[in-house]
């Protein structure tokens, strides 16, 4: 267990819950810490039962999920239906990912019906974010999970095959033997691999033919020592190619060895339809991915962003995806380089913010650097003043509201790799400054990987869970939550959770203003238990104090479903007097403690008669054409439930 802040309770309350503590420790002996334990947590569940408790510190509820429906949580999104999309794909679990059976699971927190969603291939670890229209495109994910170098028994590494042919695109088959013309030592390919063809280009009167080269993972065909490669050899590949075919592609290694075998990407992509809630393909990514971030642009397409690819290297490439042609396009200017899962922020200005946060993957200490990322030129601004620079990995990222002020906050995060050093740092940077520059904010209770940040109506940010140390380990979940209030740079200790959180671990807003937490994925089973961990599939929704304090919620009556930025709209409610705030937010899609989509907009209001009319704030970059909640908050911070409407 971990310290825990204490949450707010009367100064009366607080004298009998630790009259109570005290007296049940006396009774117990301190010497049985376990029995202690338990009994403090039975203290802290009657105190967190009470209604003034409540009140002020919010309340956690488990939520029933029918066992059929427990899935391993790696990826959680707020459809425009108001249901909730969560992947699991295999779920990080290797001996799911042999069998082919891959998960998705639908949530309707209205009405709590479940359904499981037919998932085509494997989303593990893939990227997501909307389009305008509110489905989902989810691409990228696992090809093949990672092989520690413990359990390395065979050289592998990256074949290059090169097609020179302009006019052909061929296909090796999985099981493709490469044979080295230096060494005749074989080789096989462990996936199906697409040569695209060759280029060709007019230069003066002549027309000049170039290669195009494939990675192709590939492995020993014996295993045991002394089958590597570490200078640069020519192979013969045994296919079904002959003739000229056979001629045009060439195959070379520099390097096979017993390393690492790192996760591998996949390029398949999908829409999500809301709608039909099915999968719809469409084209493939330009390049296979796991661990990318998809980010949405001002002009309603997607960039995918960083990702390991189909031999588990790192894409230095970004693309675009097109709606309107389901297609995704190379962005060949786009070089900036990422480490994966980075956090891009859309900025009112149309460039891109990279707060710095990311989830690692060996990439250098170069790519981590936050700055401002101008995707039609390829320039990088880096900006400074970002205390512990160096434990980014694995923290949390958001853009505060309301998102007219272009602020983006940091939390935690922790060194690179599985290093069990983490930090309690936050640090704000205001991107309406010339030079902008990070300035520190107020500490999270403990250092903190893997936390969950979400924002909420009333402008104030819930964060909770993640854990001190790497996945986990020794125990380190923490059982907190705090709610950060942006004006008063202030942290303040709130119900806590039940269940740890760490890795593969989500928190998302629902409509109706409450939270939901899914997920995570220890690394061990104990502090003395190192088998692997058990997926936490438990959820647990958190009810904030705005709808406990007796306020009356105000009520959204009736209003367009849709509206033009700029465009001023009206709504009917009972309760316009109450009304001190109009926000729209931008639903989470979240994974790996990266979520680039939450924002929420300060809307201008005037009350009439019947309801009240809004001004849509404009600027494409500013709000992202797409599905928003709107509320309507009222002088004690209680939140309308939201309703949908689709900007554009
Ligand atoms: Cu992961």
């Amino acid at each position: 267990m971990s310290p825990r802040p204490r949450p707010r309770w009367s100064a009366k309350r607080r004298v009998l819950a630790s009259f109570l503590s005290v007296a049940v420790l006396a009774a117990l002996g301190v010497v049985n810490r376990p029995l202690v334990a338990a009994a403090m947590d039975r203290v802290y569940d009657f105190q967190a039962s009470q209604p003034g408790f409540q009140a002020q510190n919010g309340r956690w509820d488990f939520l029933k999920i029918p066992s059929a429906y427990r899935i391993n949580a790696i990826h959680a999104a707020l459809l425009p239906t108001g249901k909730v999309l969560l992947i699991a794909g295999s779920g990080n679990r290797d001996k799911v990912f042999a069998k082919g059976t891959f998960k998705t699971m639908l949530w309707d927190p209205a009405t709590n019906h479940f359904k499981m969603i037919p998932t085509p291939v494997d989303l593990f670890c893939g990227g997501h974010a909307f389009l305008p229209d509110g489905k989902l495109v989810v691409a990228g994910g696992t090809q093949r999970y990672e092989v520690l170098p413990a359990n390395v028994k065979r050289a592998s590494g990256t074949m290059t095959v090169i097609n020179n042919n302009p006019n052909r695109r061929y296909v090796l088959g999985k099981g493709t033997i490469f044979t080295s013309q230096t060494t005749g030592l074989k080789y096989h390919s462990t996936q199906t691999a697409v040569l695209k063809p060759g280029t060709k280009k007019t230069v003066g009167k002549k027309t000049v033919t170039a290669g195009t080269g494939t990675a192709v993972f590939v492995e020993a065909l014996d295993e045991g020592q002394g089958k590597g490669v570490d200078k640069l050899q020519q192979f013969t590949i045994t296919s079904s190619l002959k003739g000229q075919d056979a001629k045009d592609v060439k195959a070379s290694a520099l390097n096979i060895g017993y390393k690492k075998q790192e996760f591998q990407g996949i390029a398949d992509s999908f829409e999500f339809n809301p709608y039909t809630e099915k999968y719809e393909r469409v084209s493939d990514m330009v390049d296979a991915r796991w661990y990318p971030t998809l980010a949405q642009q001002s002009d309603g397409s997607l960039l995918a962003v960083s990702g390991l690819n189909q031999v588990g290297g790192l894409v230095a490439e970004t693309e675009r995806y097109l709606p309107a042609k389901k297609k995704w396009v190379a962005e060949p200017k786009m070089t900036k380089q990422y480490p994966t899962y980075p956090a891009l922020f859309l900025m009112k200005n149309d460039k891109l913010f990279f707060s710095g946060s990311s989830s690692g993957y060996g990439q250098p200490q170069s790519q981590r650097k936050p700055g401002i990322w101008d995707t039609k030129t390829n320039t990088f601004q880096e900006v400074p003043g970002l205390p512990d620079a160096d434990k980014l990995e694995t923290s949390a990222s958001l853009m505060l509201a309301p998102a007219q002020d272009q602020k983006i906050m940091v939390l935690g995060g922790g060194k690179n790799g599985d290093s069990p050093v983490s930090t309690k740092r936050t640090a704000v940077i205001d991107l309406n400054q010339a030079n902008p520059t990070y300035k520190r904010t107020a500490d999270l209770p403990n250092p903190t990987r893997y936390l969950s940040a979400v924002l909420m109506p009333d402008d104030s940010v819930f964060t909770t869970n993640g854990s001190k140390d790497y996945r986990g380990r020794g125990e380190s979940d923490l059982y907190t939550a705090q709610m950060y209030h942006p004006e008063s740079d202030t942290f303040d200790p709130v119900a806590r959770p039940r269940v740890g959180r760490n890795y593969h671990s989500e928190a998302l807003l629902l409509p109706d203003g409450r939270v939901v937490t899914f997920g995570g994925d220890p690394l061990y089973k104990s502090k003395d238990d190192f088998s692997q961990g058990d997926f936490e599939q438990r959820v647990e929704i958190y009810t904030p104090p705005y709808l406990l304090n007796g306020s009356k919620r105000p009520a959204i009556t009736d209003g367009p479903k849709t509206a033009k930025r700029g465009a001023t709209v009206h709504y009917t409610t009972p309760d316009a007097a109450s009304v001190a705030k109009v926000r729209l937010l931008k639903p989470s899609s979240v994974t790996h403690t990266t979520d680039v989509e939450q924002r929420s907009l300060a809307v201008d209001f005037k009350k009439t008669g019947d309801g009240i009319d809004l001004t849509v704030p404009t600027g494409a970059a500013m709000v992202p054409a797409g599905y928003y909640l709107l509320y309507l908050i009222n002088n004690d911070g209680t939140p309308s439930v939201a309703k949908w409407v689709n900007i554009s």
